[in-house]
């Protein structure tokens, strides 16, 4: 009787959601079908979408059918899905892969309910690389990391395998990312070492069946640290033949190894040009070591240096002279905006200006600069203005999205309970993967057929939730850097504001006033053609437009200008009055968000409510504090009152500026 009281208390327990720590992600459905499943052909990833298939499909017979292909055909993950109700369901495909993703979107139409027979599906994905880049350390650390330490445990790997790897592995299939690069670009090269190696190895062959392919970072002064070599000089023979034997022996152990990730001759990474080298001649004598066994390089254009007086851009200086000189098994991995992930950046003038070089996008899922794990940021609509920008590389309409030829995203994973820390954030995870497949998808759908999956059905939930979601990232954006302003945030880790921040004696191209300019006249920096002159980057007509002050979109204003206080903004108001009521509205923003989860109390499960509350508690004081500190500092130089119909002020910036958070990530020392 005990006992049966017990299991009815769990029972009801779960039924009303307890225990609910999100560990489940977005792949919560019942595993108790018993579905007839049959496929013509077998393999590990096809019994894995057997299996998937066979306890979670609830409606009748699926067939999974690998279709004859030639060479090419059968490296594409494209699938088509067909058939009804009565005689079943048929997914077909070239690849092994491709039938797990499709038997993934059947079952995500089921557990969404949007199933709608006849089935007639045909998908494809745009980028045939869609890649998470892990900025883990080998000591368990990850850099910008907000969810615990690393997942990968390299300490207990080869002989513990943490049941993580294989649950990793399967929520990245289900959204059809298809590679991973596990360690941090900041590289140690210890990664190279035979004993590491024999760790990686055990990895890639648990990811290997879900369609994931390993990818490490990779130190370029390896040949020196690891075995002594005299030099890294790309054109040296004998570095040549360390970079070929590495190559050989890590296929040996990984045969689908995927390549090397390359962070060079930035933020103090070894590089080629340390032997007065190009990045293409650093590029091309790793591609040539990867060649043979289909291996890729992705070399980042993530460069700057304190000489040059617009950070903004020197990427494009520095890559655009190599276009053509890269091998073809080169890719030049580029982030969104030309700066570093600020909450809102004007595209990298890079997309569509290297016509002869492979260019591949990458954005950040961890929130390094959007509130860490503490705010709640859906960055699909970020990611959704990203790749529709036109570049006008080809004329108009040529798409960011057109322009690339894959997709890299630096991952929010770490080893917490709920994988991302924020349970939102785990809806970043998983809208980087559906528009890795599929650039055009947009926000408001993958915001929805993930709450369905994640949340809950109900329209009274999804609705007033997906609306919050899709405003987000514009509240972010609004109280802390509107208008185009960028890189305010506190010196090193990147949490609060700073836009006073000094590093004495530091590099100018990491302190605040570089980037805002504040003074009596004006606020903004001057990128137009008569201060930088980045403009010049843009195709035409798009330096025209951002070079005028008038026709610049006032969303990036300051990003491209030092603009008056004064200056009339379309609404009438000048400069300083909408700076003001753009952070007031960031405030209230997030207030209406509290307001819309408050009432979710009983629409889901107390301990995932609970922890969304509390966050929201935290972004809400924490939206006050950079609204206070960005206009009672800015304030100083614009001597004009805050307009008296908004908020006043509840902090005094002198406190403000005495706060220093202890935020114990190990890379808090840098910026
Ligand atoms: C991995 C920014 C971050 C660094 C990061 C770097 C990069 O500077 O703050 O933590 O280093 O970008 O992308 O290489």
């Amino acid at each position: 009787m005990k006992h049966l009281l017990l299991v009815c208390w769990l029972c009801c327990a779960c039924l009303q959601g307890f225990a609910e720590d999100g560990s489940r992600l977005w792949l919560r459905a019942d595993a108790t079908a018993k579905a007839v499943v049959t496929a013509n052909k077998k393999s590990p990833t096809i019994n894995i979408a057997i299996q998937e298939l066979q306890t979670q499909w609830q409606g009748n017979a699926v067939k999974l059918n690998i279709q004859n292909a030639n060479k090419n055909k059968a490296l594409n993950d494209a699938y088509t899905i067909a058939g009804d109700a009565k005689t079943g369901v048929s997914i077909s495909a070239f690849s092994d892969r491709g039938l797990l993703y499709g038997a993934y979107h059947l079952l995500r139409l089921q557990q969404t309910k949007r199933l709608v027979y006849p089935l007639n599906i045909q998908e494809s994905p745009k980028y045939n690389l869609r890649i998470l880049n892990h900025w883990d350390n080998l000591d368990g650390t990850v850099e910008r990391g907000y969810a615990g330490r690393s997942i990968w445990k390299w300490d207990e790997l080869p002989a513990v395998i943490s049941p993580r790897y294989k649950e990793y592995a399967r929520a990245n299939a289900s959204i059809g990312i298809n590679a991973a690069v596990v360690n941090n670009v900041n590289a140690s090269p210890q990664i190279l070492r035979t004993e590491m190696l024999a760790k990686v190895k055990v990895v890639a062959d648990i990811l290997r069946p879900y369609g994931i392919r390993v990818f490490l970072s990779v130190n370029f002064s390896s040949p020196t640290i690891l075995s002594g070599l005299p030099t890294s000089d790309p054109l040296d023979a004998a570095v040549q033949q360390w970079w070929r034997n590495k190559a050989n022996e890590i296929y040996k152990l990984i045969p689908d190894f995927g390549g090397f990730l390359v962070k060079a001759n930035s933020e103090g990474q070894p590089g080629p040009q340390d032997f007065g080298r190009t990045h293409a001649q650093g590029a091309n004598m790793l591609a040539d070591a990867l060649k043979t066994h289909k291996g890729i390089v992705m070399w980042r254009a993530f460069v700057y240096s304190p000489s040059n007086d617009d950070r903004a851009g020197q990427a494009y200086m520095e890559f655009v002279p190599l276009d053509g000189q890269f091998r073809d098994n080169v890719i030049i991995q580029v982030k969104n905006g030309p700066i570093d992930f600020q909450p809102r950046e004007p595209f990298s003038p890079l997309f569509g200006a290297m016509k002869k070089t492979d260019v591949m996008a990458e954005v950040q899922i961890t929130q390094e600069y959007l509130g860490h794990a503490n705010h709640l940021a859906f960055l699909a609509p970020m990611w959704e203005e990203f790749l529709n920008s036109d570049t006008y590389s080809n004329g108009k309409n040529s798409l960011v999205a057109g322009t690339i030829t894959a997709m890299s995203g630096v991952a929010n994973i770490g080893d917490e309970t709920n994988w991302n820390g924020h349970h939102f954030a785990q809806a970043n995870w998983y809208a980087f993967g559906r528009l890795a497949w599929n650039p055009q998808l947009r926000a408001d759908e993958i915001a929805d057929e993930w709450l369905r999956q994640t949340f809950s059905q109900d329209a009274d939930f999804v609705e007033p939730v997906k609306k919050m979601m899709l405003q987000s990232w514009d509240a972010v954006v609004h109280y802390m850097m509107p208008l185009g302003l960028h890189h305010i945030f506190a010196v090193g880790h990147h949490y609060g504001p700073e836009p006073w921040g000094v590093i004495p004696g530091g590099r100018p191209d990491w302190q605040p006033w570089y980037f805002h300019n504040a003074d009596t006249l004006g606020v903004g920096f001057d990128r137009t053609a008569a201060g930088s002159n980045a403009v010049s980057q843009y195709f035409v007509p798009l330096r025209q437009t951002f070079n005028d002050i008038n026709t610049c979109p006032e969303n990036l204003l300051l990003w491209f200008h030092h603009a008056p206080w004064n200056h009339a903004m379309h609404n009438g108001r000048s400069l300083w009055q909408e700076l003001c009521y753009q952070y007031d509205e960031g405030v209230q923003q997030v207030r209406e968000f509290q307001k819309v989860w408050d009432q979710q109390a009983a629409a889901i499960d107390a301990e995932r409510f609970e922890h969304v509350q509390s966050r929201l508690k935290i972004q809400s004081r924490d939206a006050v504090w950079w609204k206070d500190a960005c206009l009672l500092y800015f304030q100083e130089f614009a001597r004009q009152p805050i307009p008296y119909d908004i908020e006043r002020p509840v902090h005094n910036l002198e406190d403000l500026k005495r706060v220093k958070l202890e935020i114990s990530n190990h890379e808090n020392a840098k910026r």
